[in-house]
């Protein structure tokens, strides 16, 4: 789907004539997919419609948490409804795109994303803006154009998916920060609040087990790069990703448990620049030595296996293997 092939209405009133809505989240659904279906439903049942929102699974920690902060679950969907609204999915794989095409009534989808092949088809109208950082972003200005006066929820509901999707503010544009002060002071809300409902909090064990990795945490430099390695008995990847922000350009994190081992390592965005492929070159060189399977991407990758008595050595073979890559730079 090209931009010119985009549809777009001058308004977009696509509720006008039905009263019964089914609104699909992507597949293991994100903050913005959440929140953009959470704001819509709001200021349809606002109307006096009737709305569920659906997402198939797996539904992930922090969507769980976001939608608990919202005050809304996921439902059954309703194919039969008078309007399917799609939400922040341009890919025919992530929603049941049978069934919608096999609905009867009024199809609509609204993303951020160009659509790729396959989907365009299934639907009567296309809200597609390329510009906007996210789903929630079109929600807000359609919002707008309906009249609509944002409540603490429906603003919430936008702003956490704006901020989620802006990859930590990297590609707000200026529109953006101007949209998300209005919604901000529209809903009455802190930032923080935004903070809040986006981050899952801790568990404690996973606290301890950070802790306990920089306790048993050992380094050696090679070059300009300093490459850490450390056990624990669980948590293993969010230890790796802690020991980056200690300071660490490659993490390495070993855990042994009830005749498992995995580990788990990453590497910094610098380091991954320079070519290190955890996945590919690092990782797989322990298979043999716990017995097992490694892979994963170029700055996050893990091994798992059944021979915990050499965890030692792998870890260490990890080790060896970055610095004579590091070397090689
Ligand atoms: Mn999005």
């Amino acid at each position: 789907m090209t931009k010119e092939r985009t549809r777009m209405k001058k308004t977009n009133k696509f509720f006008e004539g039905c009263d019964s809505f089914t609104i699909l989240c992507h597949r293991a659904p994100d903050v913005d997919t959440a929140g953009s279906a959470i704001a819509l439903a709001a200021a349809l049942e606002g109307m006096g419609k009737k709305v569920v929102i659906h997402a198939d699974l797996p539904i992930r920690d922090q969507v769980k948490h976001f939608m608990s902060v919202l005050g809304r679950s996921f439902d059954k969907p309703d194919y039969d409804a008078d309007c399917i609204v799609v939400v922040d999915t341009n890919s025919p794989t992530l929603v049941d795109l049978e069934s919608v095409k096999r609905a009867p009534g009024r199809k609509v989808i609204i993303d951020h994303h160009a659509l790729k092949p396959g989907i365009a088809d299934a639907f009567d109208e296309m809200i597609i803006d390329e510009v906007a950082v996210s789903a929630t972003q079109i929600v807000y200005h359609l919002l707008k154009e309906w009249g609509i006066k944002l409540d603490r929820q429906m603003a919430l509901a936008i702003a956490s998916g704006m901020v989620t999707d802006s990859a930590g503010f990297s590609i707000a544009t200026t529109s953006f920060f101007r949209d998300l002060a209005a919604i901000l002071e529209e809903g009455g809300l802190e930032f923080e609040e935004i903070l809040d409902s986006i981050s899952v909090p801790r568990d404690r064990s996973e606290k301890i087990a950070r802790l306990k990795g920089a306790q048993r945490l050992e380094f050696v430099r090679e070059g300009d790069y300093i490459i850490s390695v450390s056990r624990v008995s669980s948590f293993e990847s969010s230890v790796a990703k802690s020991l980056l922000y200690l300071g660490a350009d490659v993490s390495f994190v070993g855990a042994a448990k009830d005749g498992e081992v995995r580990i788990s390592s990453r590497a910094s965005r610098d380091a991954v620049k320079k070519g290190i492929h955890l996945g590919r070159d690092i990782l797989p060189g322990v298979m043999p030595l716990i017995k097992g399977d490694a892979g994963g991407h170029a700055g996050a990758a893990g091994a798992n296996g059944v021979d915990a008595s050499h965890l030692d050595e792998a870890l260490e073979l990890c080790l060896q293997r970055t610095r004579e890559f590091l070397k090689s730079l």
